[in-house]
């Protein structure tokens, strides 16, 4: 019998997300602990970078999501089918997107993150850099973006959970910063692909758990205000 898996993080965390639907739609067991980023200290209980998810198995640690969703891969069973497509040029293209919504998408939203979902105040002109720098990202992901009916052609990929993790936390980021109907304008063919992917069992269940801790977070912190 195999070491169980323990997937490290938390269910408001979209790389931590990204990894749990891959776990969810390779069908492998796994516990989830709940840490916060830069809670647990390197070695004993945190990742080298501080960040999340991190994922054990046994005594073995494995970190960065799209490491652990490739060793995922390299452990699942024979009979679970892969995230990944079939032939080596279709694997590159999934790899390719996956790069694509973090380097560009992802990675230009991180500083607004800290404004809108944690209070931090907003630099001058921020907000505004980075709604060019969407633009420029979306354009990227849509050059090569298959949405027929996934990222990477018929079937859903480790691509498609990368790009709902992303896509959805830049969706409400922009509501709350007044911005709702930015990614609709620029990007109006996403919309029926979001649609899709919010119907899809595994990203259903991401979502019941990360309302589930949202809600749990904000009465902590209500009630630590409280008293
Ligand atoms: N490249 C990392 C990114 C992980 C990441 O940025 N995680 C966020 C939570 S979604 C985090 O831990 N942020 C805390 C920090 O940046 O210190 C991965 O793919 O695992």
């Amino acid at each position: 019998m195999p070491d169980s898996l323990h997937l490290y993080g938390s269910p408001i965390s979209t790389y931590y997300n990204k990894v749990k639907i891959a776990l969810i739609e390779l069908g492998l067991p796994f516990e989830e602990i709940e840490v916060l980023p830069g809670a647990g200290q390197w070695p004993d209980s945190g990742s080298p970078s501080g960040k999340i998810p991190f994922l054990r198995r046994g005594s073995e640690y494995v970190y960065e999501s799209q490491a652990i969703v490739e060793y995922l891969e390299d452990i699942r069973e024979d009979e679970a089918p892969s995230l990944f497509p079939s032939g080596p040029l279709q694997r590159a293209r999934c790899r390719e997107l996956i790069l694509y919504l973090e380097l560009y998408l992802d990675a230009p939203m991180r500083p607004i993150y800290q404004s809108v979902f944690w209070g931090k105040e907003m630099p001058e002109g921020l907000l505004e850099r980075t709604l060019e720098d969407l633009k420029k990202g979306l354009r990227i992901l849509l050059r090569r973006a298959g949405l027929n009916p996934w990222l990477c052609g018929g079937n859903f990929t480790h691509a498609d959970s990368a790009a709902w993790v992303h896509l959805s936390t830049i969706q409400w980021a922009l509501a709350i910063a007044g911005h709702k109907t930015f990614l609709q304008e620029q990007a109006p063919e996403l919309a029926p692909y979001l649609q899709r992917l919010a119907e899809r069992p595994s990203v259903a269940r991401i979502e019941a758990d990360r309302r589930e801790t949202s809600r749990r977070f904000k009465a902590e912190r209500a009630a630590a205000k409280g008293g």
